[in-house]
């Protein structure tokens, strides 16, 4: 070969290696999580006996005759979450009073024994089936402290709690979460002991053996307890997500009821595992429905705050509507619902930044394939990357004209890992750039809200990153 070939030869191979996608960075997301990460949004559902008793935590002995809702609809939760934007419920199949809102075979503290539709109903199976017709995914909740059952403390009560993990996850479809709380024993009935028993929260449970039970029958369902093993809690129930957030822990250091709650809102930029935050929290004061709560609904101010506060920070939204004794959501909580979506569609109803120009000062291997036009062409896997030695640089999307600016969405290609961890926007304002609004991690969404600006161009500079950054969203509303 002559050397000019060679020589063009070897230059369009370098250009070709310098092009490929950029090497993972730390912990990297599942497919599961992808997919979790993708939900964003949706319901918890609180309902038991403590609704009929007006509380927050049954002690165990309360009578299955006490469940009777009046007008039980499952299919208004759904209508009512699918109408506000959310991708899921997740139900409290089992809460810590031991009672199941499903015929479970292996205990008779259950709707069997209660005069709802004569011992015949199944909540979960007219949720599966709402859900489904609304295209909601379903969750369950299923409490490992169990205040009933009377062999709790000993190794035969995690027998039952796996049977009946055994029954959720074979009878009702696609399960999408299961979610472990973390709040483990104290006194309780007890099957009539009446009694404190205490666990020990690390080997009680023996969760490894539990974990697996659920990854072999519902091998997509994610599994949330205050440290995972998929999500983790964010370590408050206020809805506060945290500014700087890594999705990332060093997992074996948690277990459900075993958590350094100031570790969970930030996770650990040093993290062993991608285990990323869910923000839970109720719309009313409480977990249940109370009548005298009734005024307490949370405003749509309160709610667009914690918006903001969880999934604008990167965390997944876990919001709580408690059904009433009718077994339907209450009017309050639904007006409040779709009040706050159409806040939300208002204010998110046009990127304005879609296929429009970007530009970025440094685009990986001069690739077509890592481009700025990446950030805005409306695909999240697509995305812009720098060359391998980039750890800050800029990215510019031109408006084309003057246009309100109030918010800017981010995304990192999270498939290859969180990277970034400061960054600034500014706006164009009659060809001076002014600083919008400012960050420290990005990872799986960042929505910042804006000072108030008219500008023909927005920017974002990305100031440090642990590796070459990659973004795969740029919008702008
Ligand atoms: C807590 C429980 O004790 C509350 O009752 C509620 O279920 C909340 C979501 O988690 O740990």
């Amino acid at each position: 070969m002559h050397w000019r070939v060679l020589t063009l030869v070897l230059f369009h191979a370098a250009v070709a290696i310098a092009a490929g996608p950029p090497e993972p960075f730390g912990p990297v997301p599942s497919e599961r999580q992808l997919r979790w990460h993708e939900m964003e949004y949706y319901g918890f559902i609180h309902f038991t006996l403590n609704t009929f008793t007006d509380r927050e935590w049954g002690y165990g002995d309360e009578d299955p005759e006490i469940f009777n809702p009046s007008e039980f609809d499952a299919m208004q939760w759904a209508d009512v979450a699918s109408k506000a934007g959310m991708q899921a419920l997740i139900i409290t199949a089992k809460h810590h009073d031991g009672f199941c809102l499903w015929p479970s075979k292996y205990t008779e503290h259950s709707v069997k024994n209660s005069p709802w539709k004569n011992g015949q109903g199944d909540v979960l199976a007219e949720l599966a089936a709402a859900c489904k017709a609304r295209g909601l995914r379903m969750g369950v909740y299923l409490s490992p402290w169990d205040r009933n059952h009377p062999a709790y403390g000993k190794p035969e009560y995690i027998e039952y709690y796996r049977q009946q993990m055994h029954e959720l996850l074979t009878n009702y479809g696609e399960i999408c979460e299961v979610w472990f709380d973390g709040a483990n024993g104290g006194d309780g009935y007890y099957g009539g002991a009446r009694e404190t028993r205490h666990i020990d929260r690390s080997t009680y449970y023996d969760w490894p053996n539990t974990w697996s039970i659920v990854r072999q029958l519902q091998p997509m369902a994610i599994m949330f307890s205050d440290g995972g093993p998929d999500v983790r809690w964010v370590g408050n129930e206020n809805g506060a997500g945290s500014a700087t957030n890594w999705a990332t822990l060093r997992r074996d250091e948690f277990a459900p009821g075993i958590a350094d709650n100031s570790a969970l809102g930030g996770g650990q930029r040093d993290g062993t595992d991608w285990v990323p935050a869910e923000v839970d929290v109720s719309i009313r004061p409480g977990w249940f429905y109370h009548a005298k709560e009734d005024q307490r609904v949370k405003s749509v101010e309160k709610l667009l705050e914690i918006y903001y506060s969880s999934v604008g920070n990167g965390c997944n939204l876990l919001l709580n509507i408690p059904p009433d004794r009718r077994g339907r959501f209450h009017e309050i909580d639904c007006q409040r619902l779709l009040d706050l979506t159409t806040a939300l569609d208002a204010a998110f109803a046009h990127d304005l930044a879609r296929d429009k120009t970007a530009t970025a000062s440094n685009v990986r291997g001069n690739a077509a394939q890592f481009g700025a036009d990446k950030l805005i062409d409306g695909d999240r896997n697509s995305y812009w990357a720098a060359d391998d030695d980039v750890r800050s640089c800029e990215v510019t999307v031109e408006l084309g004209e003057k246009l309100p600016v109030r918010h800017v969405r981010l995304q990192e290609y999270i498939q290859l890992g969180q990277r970034i961890e400061a960054f600034t926007v500014e706006a164009r304002v009659d060809g001076i750039w002014q600083e919008i609004a400012k960050g420290t991690t990005i990872g799986p969404r960042r929505i910042l809200r804006t000072s108030d600006v008219t500008t023909d161009a927005v920017r974002v500079s990305i100031t440090a990153s642990r590796a070459c950054p990659t973004l795969s969203t740029l919008e702008v509303y």
